[in-house]
């Protein structure tokens, strides 16, 4: 295995114990651990540089509103775009996504228009455009999900038409691992002059991203999944469509000049960014994009083929077990999915928990998903770059000591 063993050292949460044993943290897919560099960059602005970005006619503003702005010139090199104008800084990824529902889709869209989704999609890609809907009397389609857990694209002709306004997609499933069909989705969509939104929660912390390859006009994402902090995320989107798309928030910081009944927004990326932005949040995010950017998103991606491989090998020793995901692992990242017999995912994940092995439990925000698989619930391992073997061993003793609470052994 390639082996990013060494970086454990970095996270010092992953020396603690938990119910007596060593921690085996997986669950990654709802946030990842951080590192000490994340950590101690966020302690030192506290420590140096806290002031107001912006503002300040005084040095220490000046260096706060550097270093804030030195971490959008990081995150917008770490997903190759054009320029640190075209990453707005948001709360996260769900936050960025409604920033373009409000900003774009409100302003756009009207009756007789619809929003292109995927049943694999997060409550979060899936609920602000059922509010611009009723908004704005669109529509939504889905695209299904086939037998192989992918996004079904046999339907895509018909389902693709002028009316299509919007097609927003996950870049990565965070139930099934699948990765989405974006480049395609992407050049159909554009064919019919519809506006394309990525939901890379978990595709940028996972992938190596070139935004000129992803070919999409937008593309969300956020920093507690990549090693950064909570409170912090980024919408990527075209300059053009930028320049062109509303504020959803007003206030503070994102203006030129304000009159009594009137307004001018200050240049993209500010006119976005309303309020006193989260600052060291920002500062941790472009230390957790150094740090990713250091081990290599590459070494990243061929960490998490293996460790995927290897789970999906040992969890198919365990009788009983049925796992929801592409097999291929050219077509899925590292959050794998599972039901053991008919012992609720809630149930397993606590007995999974006795032995110091943290997974998730539940619909994972994706309950359209969980109809389609008709399953209230799974349990779920997702791993990171600090995950090794024995992280999975533990998993599967844990899975086999379950079978021996149900009394399936
Ligand atoms: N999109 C996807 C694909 C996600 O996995 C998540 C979070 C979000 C959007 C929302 O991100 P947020 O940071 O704005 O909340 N996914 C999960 C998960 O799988 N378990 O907890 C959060």
């Amino acid at each position: 295995m390639s082996d990013l063993r060494h970086l454990r050292d970095d996270f010092p949460i992953l020396a603690t114990t938990m119910r007596g044993h060593p921690l085996v943290y997986l669950d990654s897919a709802s946030t990842t651990q951080k590192p000490i560099q994340v950590i101690d960059a966020v302690s030192e602005y506290y420590k140096t540089l806290n002031a107001n970005v912006h503002r300040g006619a005084y040095t220490l503003a000046d260096e706060a509103t550097t270093a804030y702005e030195g971490a959008r010139r990081r995150i917008a090199g770490f997903i190759k775009a054009g320029s640190p104008a075209e990453v707005v800084f948001t709360r996260g990824t769900t936050s960025a996504i409604n920033l373009v529902a409000y900003g774009w889709g409100l302003e756009r869209l009207g009756e007789g228009d619809r929003i292109l989704l995927t049943l694999m999609e997060h409550h979060s890609n899936v609920v602000p455009w059922q509010i611009i809907a009723r908004h704005t009397g669109a529509e939504l389609v889905y695209l299904s999900i086939d037998e192989d857990y992918r996004v079904d694209l046999t339907d895509l002709e018909s389902a693709l038409d002028e009316r299509v306004k919007i097609v927003a997609v996950s870049g990565m499933s965070n139930v099934m691992g699948t990765i989405g069909p974006v480049q395609d989705l992407a050049a159909a969509a554009h064919a019919v002059g519809a506006v394309v939104v990525v939901d890379g929660a978990q595709m940028v912390p996972h992938l190596p991203t070139d935004v000129g390859d992803v070919g999409a006009d937008f593309l969300a994402f956020g920093a507690h999944k990549m090693l950064g902090p909570t409170g912090i995320g980024a919408l990527w989107g075209r300059p053009e469509l930028l320049e062109e798309m509303e504020p959803a928030e007003g206030g503070g910081e994102m203006i030129s000049d304000v009159q009594l009944y009137e307004s001018r927004w200050a240049p993209v990326p500010h006119k976005f960014e309303a309020g006193t932005p989260p600052i060291a949040q920002a500062i941790g995010f472009g230390a957790a994009v150094e740090y990713l950017e250091k081990v290599g998103m590459e070494a990243v991606r061929s960490h998490e083929v293996e460790i995927t491989g290897y789970a999906l090998e040992r969890l198919a020793e365990v009788p009983d077990l049925e796992v929801y995901g592409p097999r291929d692992l050219s077509e899925r990242g590292g959050a794998v999915s599972f039901q053991l017999a008919d012992i609720h995912a809630h149930d397993l994940a606590t007995v999974l928990d006795e032995f110091g092995v943290a997974v998730r439990a539940g619909h994972h925000c994706a309950k359209p998903l969980m109809r389609h698989l008709a399953v209230p619930a799974t349990a779920r391992a997702s791993f990171y770059v600090y995950n090794v073997e024995e992280d999975v061993d533990r998993l599967v003793e844990g899975l086999e000591e379950a079978r021996r609470v149900f009394g399936l052994v």
